[in-house]
């Protein structure tokens, strides 16, 4: 077993229902163990678009990076995920960001997720749940507003 963190965005349609269903359906598997508070996030890189929501969640998983990533397909597939400009709005997006003892770098995919540690939408839920991956030089450079409304 493994820790593992995915980081979930979206910034169209009913962003909480968006989440909340992600969240179900990887609760569904058994191995859910942590759920981050719900940040409202400015949108970094793409084109003006609206706020994001976005959450990190933990898993405690036997999956190898490569079924996490499809399990994070299976998710934009429910929620209708339509790919059309990079970085646009989006239903919902969900990355691996870090799988504990694993890394990769393919053109599938990349784990830890490449930028991560730029991003304080992806640093401040982290750090709620895995603190001693993020440290303060980090967080202080990452990029980005971001604020707690809650949780889901
Ligand atoms: N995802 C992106 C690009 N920019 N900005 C915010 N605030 N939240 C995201 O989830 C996000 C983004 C690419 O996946
Ligand atoms: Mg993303
Ligand atoms: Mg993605």
């Amino acid at each position: 077993m493994a820790r593992a963190f995915l980081g979930l965005g979206t910034n169209l349609g009913d962003r909480e229902a968006e989440l909340r269903r992600g969240v179900e359906h990887l609760s569904r598997a058994g191995d859910l163990i942590a759920v981050s508070s719900l940040y409202e996030t400015e949108p970094m890189g793409g084109p003006p678009q609206g706020l994001f929501l976005n959450i990190v969640v933990e898993l405690d998983t036997d999956d190898t990076p490569e079924a996490l990533l499809e399990r994070c397909r299976e998710l934009e597939a429910i929620a209708h995920r339509v790919r059309s400009v990079r970085h646009g709005p989006r239903t919902l997006d969900v990355d691996v960001l870090y799988v504990e003892g694993e890394s990769r770098d393919t053109a599938e995919l990349t784990v830890p997720h490449p930028r991560m540690y730029e991003r304080r939408f992806v640093l401040e839920p982290l750090a709620e749940l895995a603190p001693e991956l993020v440290d303060a030089s980090m967080m202080a450079s990452a990029l980005g507003e971001v604020r707690v409304i809650g949780r889901l």
